[in-house]
C-alpha cells in the first residue's frame, strides 16, 4: 500500500510509536518558531533546561505580535527574546521584519522538514510540503533542546482540488468553503492533506493562506506537495537548492476524500462570530462597513497585497471606511515600495502599519462600538478586534479591497475588470534584518527586564482532588475567551499573577474572583473547548489560579496539551446529558486520584447533587505520568533526578 505525503514526512521524522490513527507517536523536529507573545515563556523553560546551544537544525524567534510598545514591557520582553536567542544558537528576526509565519514561509520552510511553532498557525509552512505544526511554548522548548515531539497519529484527509479558480475568486474562499463543510471542530485529529489538479494553479502564497487557516478546522495540520509551483517559489526566494520534489505515492490512501471543485466556487465570507459561519458574499445585501482590514499571516504576502493595490489603484476609500493596510513582510513591503504599488495604496487612502500582527490579535485600530469590520484574517471570535460590540467578517483580500471602495460588503465578481498579478522571477531577498545566532555565546548576556515574573509551577496530583465548579461555558470556547488578548493585555505574556485577573472575563466577569475565593476549583466545557491559538497562558493562568481539572464535552488539540503539561486533568464527560446537569458552584470531588488516573475512567463526584459522572482520561502513557507529577516540568525533574 502506498503512503500519503503526510505519512512520508512522519514516517522519516518517527521516533516512537506506531503509526496508526489515534495513537500516540514521537517525532523528530527539524525545525523551531516562536513568537513574541508566546516566546518569552518558551525561552524561560528552554532556559530552565540548562541547554546551551539549541538542537534543532533551525530555530527563529520572530517579534511580530506586541509591537505597540506603549510602555517598556513589549520592549522588555523583545530585549530578552534577542539576548536569549544570541546566547542559545536561535536566529533572530528583528521588529519590522515580519509576520512569524510568512517570513519563515519566504526565508526558512524546507520540503519534507517538520517545524513546530508556538503559534496556532505553524501549518502556514505546509504551503511548502512541511509538517509544520503549532504546540505550546514549552513543547517547542523541549524541542529547541532535541527532545520528542509527541503527537496522536493523525488521520489524513484528502482534499482533491478539481478545476480552477474564477476571476476574483481565491484561496481564501476555497479554505472558507472547508470550514464551512467541516466547521471549527471538524479537523480535529486529522490532518489535510491537498491533492488534484486544481493544486497546480495554486502558488506557494496561496497555498499558505489555505494551510494557515487549516487551523480554524482544529486540524493537527495541512499541507501541499512540493511540486514546480514550489521550486519556482523557493527559486525566486534564492533558496531553490533546499527544493525536493513531495507527492503522495500513486496508490496512496487517506481516511477520507473530499472534492472541491474550484470552477463552482464563489467569494466566500465568514460571518460574525465564527470562522465557519460561512456565507456567500453575493447572498448578503445590504452590509454596510465601517473598517476594513488587510493583512495578517493568512493574507499579507506580496501577490495579496499587488491584487489591492490594483483594485484601489486611481480610487478613494469610501468615507465611511477606515482602510488598514499591514504587509506581512519586509520583503512585502520592500517590493511595493519600489514597484510604486505602496504609493497606490497611500493615495486611495490607506492607513499603512507595520509589518507584524496588528490589528489581527486587537494591537490596535479597534474598531468603534457596533462597528461592521472586513477582514482578511483568520478568527473572527467575539472581541477579539478589541470591540465587544463590533461584528468582524472575515473574507478575501480582493472582497476586502472592493468593499473599501463602496462602503458595503460588495462582491470583488460585480467590479468587472479582471486583475491579474503574476509571481514575481525573483523577490527582493535582504536578510538584514535577521540576526545570525552568535559566535561567541559566552560573552552574551541575557537581558531580563522587570516584566518577566517567573512561571507557575504545579505540584503532584494529590489524592484527593477536591473544589466547587467556578463556571459552566458553552461549546466552542476560544483560548481568546479563556486567556483574552489586546493592546492592553498583551504586554503582560510574562506576567501571569497580572493576566489572572482578567481569565475568563469575556464568559464571566467574576471568574478570577470567584477562583480566589474558593482556592481553585473546576471548569466545565462544552464542545471544542479551547479552540483557537496555541497560548498555554490559557493553561498557566488557570493553574495558578488553583484550576485542579477542565469537565467538558471534548477539547481542542493544542490546548489539552497545554493543560496536560501544566498537570491541569482534561476529562471528558462520557454521558453528555451530564453536562446538562452539573451547575456552577457544585461541589466536586475526584477520590483516590491517583489511582483513577492510571485508568481510562475518572468518577468525579458532585457532593452538592449526591450523583457522580463517569469522566474519560483520553491521553497517552507519557500525559498520564505528567499528570501524576503535576506537569511536564516536574516530570523531566523526575526523570532527571534518576
Ligand atoms: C493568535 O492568532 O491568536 C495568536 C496570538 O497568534 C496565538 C498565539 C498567542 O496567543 O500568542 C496563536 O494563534 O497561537
Ligand atoms: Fe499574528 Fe493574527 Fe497570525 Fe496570530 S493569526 S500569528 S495574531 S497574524
Amino acid at each position: 500500500m502506498g503512503l500519503n505525503l503526510t505519512q512520508k514526512i512522519l514516517k522519516e521524522h518517527l521516533v516512537e510509536g506506531k503509526m496508526i490513527p489515534g495513537e500516540e507517536i514521537g517525532i523528530r523536529i527539524d525545525q523551531t518558531l516562536t513568537q513574541d507573545s508566546t516566546g518569552t515563556m518558551a525561552y524561560l523553560q528552554f532556559q530552565a533546561m540548562g541547554i546551551d546551544k539549541v538542537k534543532t537544525k533551525r530555530s527563529v524567534a520572530y517579534i511580530d505580535h506586541n509591537m505597540l510598545q506603549q510602555g517598556f514591557e513589549n520592549a522588555d520582553d523583545h530585549k530578552y527574546i534577542q539576548t536569549v536567542a544570541h546566547k542559545h544558537g536561535i536566529y533572530f528576526s528583528r521588529p519590522g521584519n515580519g509576520i512569524c509565519h510568512q517570513v519563515h514561509l519566504e526565508r526558512f520552510g524546507v520540503p519534507g522538514e517538520t517545524l513546530l511553532g508556538s503559534d496556532s498557525h505553524t501549518p502556514t509552512a505546509g504551503g511548502l510540503g512541511m509538517i509544520a505544526i503549532g504546540a505550546g511554548g514549552l513543547d517547542v522548548a523541549v524541542a529547541m533542546g532535541g527532545g520528542t515531539y509527541y503527537i496522536t497519529m493523525p488521520k489524513v484527509v484528502n482534499v482533491r482540488l478539481t478545476g480552477k479558480l474564477q476571476p476574483f475568486v481565491t484561496a481564501k474562499d476555497i479554505i472558507l468553503e472547508l470550514l464551512r463543510r467541516l466547521t471549527v471542530k471538524g479537523g480535529v485529529g486529522k490532518v489535510i492533506e491537498y491533492t488534484g489538479d486544481g493544486v497546480k494553479s495554486l502558488s506557494v502564497p496561496e497555498r499558505a493562506t489555505i494551510t494557515n487557516m487549516g487551523a480554524e478546522l482544529g486540524a493537527t495540520t495541512s499541507i501541499f506537495p512540493s511540486d514546480e509551483v514550489t521550486r519556482a517559489f523557493l527559486k525566486a526566494q534564492k533558496r531553490e537548492e533546499v527544493w525536493k520534489e513531495l507527492l503522495p505515492d500513486e496508490d496512496a490512501e487517506y481516511d477520507e476524500v473530499i472534492e472541491i471543485n474550484l470552477d463552482e466556487l464563489e467569494p466566500l465570507t465568514a460571518a460574525p462570530h465564527s470562522p465557519d459561519n460561512v456565507k456567500k458574499v453575493s447572498e448578503l445585501k445590504d452590509v454596510k462597513v465601517d473598517q476594513v482590514a488587510i493583512g495578517s499571516c493568512t493574507n499579507s504576502s506580496y501577490m495579496d497585497l499587488m491584487k489591492v493595490a490594483k483594485i484601489l489603484k486611481g480610487k478613494t476609500v469610501h468615507p465611511s471606511v477606515s482602510l488598514v493596510i499591514a504587509p506581512g513582510s519586509k520583503q512585502v513591503l520592500t517590493m511595493l515600495a519600489q514597484n510604486g504599488a505602496l504609493a497606490d495604496l497611500i493615495a486611495a487612502g490607506a492607513r499603512i502599519l507595520e509589518s507584524g500582527c496588528g490589528p489581527c490579535i486587537g494591537m490596535g485600530q479597534a474598531p468603534a462600538s457596533n462597528a461592521i469590520s472586513l477582514r482578511t484574517f483568520n478568527r473572527n471570535f467575539k472581541g477579539r478586534c478589541g470591540t465587544a460590540s463590533a461584528s468582524v467578517y472575515l473574507v478575501s483580500p480582493e472582497t476586502a479591497a472592493i468593499s473599501a471602495i463602496t462602503g458595503k460588503l460588495t462582491d470583488p465578481r460585480t467590479i468587472g475588470e479582471e486583475i491579474s498579478v503574476e509571481m514575481p522571477e525573483e523577490f527582493i531577498v535582504d536578510d538584514n534584518m535577521i540576526i545570525p545566532p552568535a559566535d561567541d555565546p559566552d560573552s552574551v548576556e541575557v537581558i531580563q527586564g522587570p516584566n518577566i515574573k517567573p512561571f507557575p509551577i504545579n505540584t503532584p496530583l494529590k489524592d484527593e482532588v477536591t473544589g466547587k465548579v467556578l463556571i459552566k461555558v458553552e461549546d466552542n470556547i476560544t483560548t481568546d475567551h479563556i486567556m483574552p488578548s489586546n493592546a492592553k493585555l498583551l504586554p503582560f505574556r510574562s506576567n501571569i499573577p497580572y493576566l489572572a485577573e482578567f481569565c475568563l472575563t469575556p464568559c464571566n466577569e467574576e471568574f478570577p474572583k470567584r477562583a480566589k475565593e474558593n482556592g481553585g476549583g473546576f471548569i466545565v466545557g462544552g464542545e471544542n473547548y479551547g479552540q483557537g491559538s496555541s497560548r498555554e497562558h490559557a493553561a498557566l493562568v488557570p493553574l495558578y489560579l488553583g484550576v485542579k481539572g477542565v469537565l467538558a464535552k471534548s477539547f481542542a488539540r493544542i490546548h489539552k496539551a497545554n493543560l496536560i503539561n501544566s498537570g491541569i486533568l482534561p476529562l471528558t464527560f462520557k454521558n453528555p446529558e451530564d453536562y446538562d446537569k452539573i451547575q456552577e458552584f457544585d461541589e466536586l470531588v475526584i477520590e483516590n486520584a491517583v489511582e483513577q488516573v492510571k485508568g481510562d475512567t475518572v468518577v468525579v463526584k458532585n457532593k452538592t447533587q449526591g450523583t457522580q459522572y463517569e469522566m474519560s482520561l483520553e491521553v497517552s502513557e507519557r500525559e498520564r505520568q505528567m499528570l501524576l507529577a503535576g506537569g511536564k516540568i516536574n516530570l523531566i525533574k523526575q526523570q532527571n533526578a534518576k
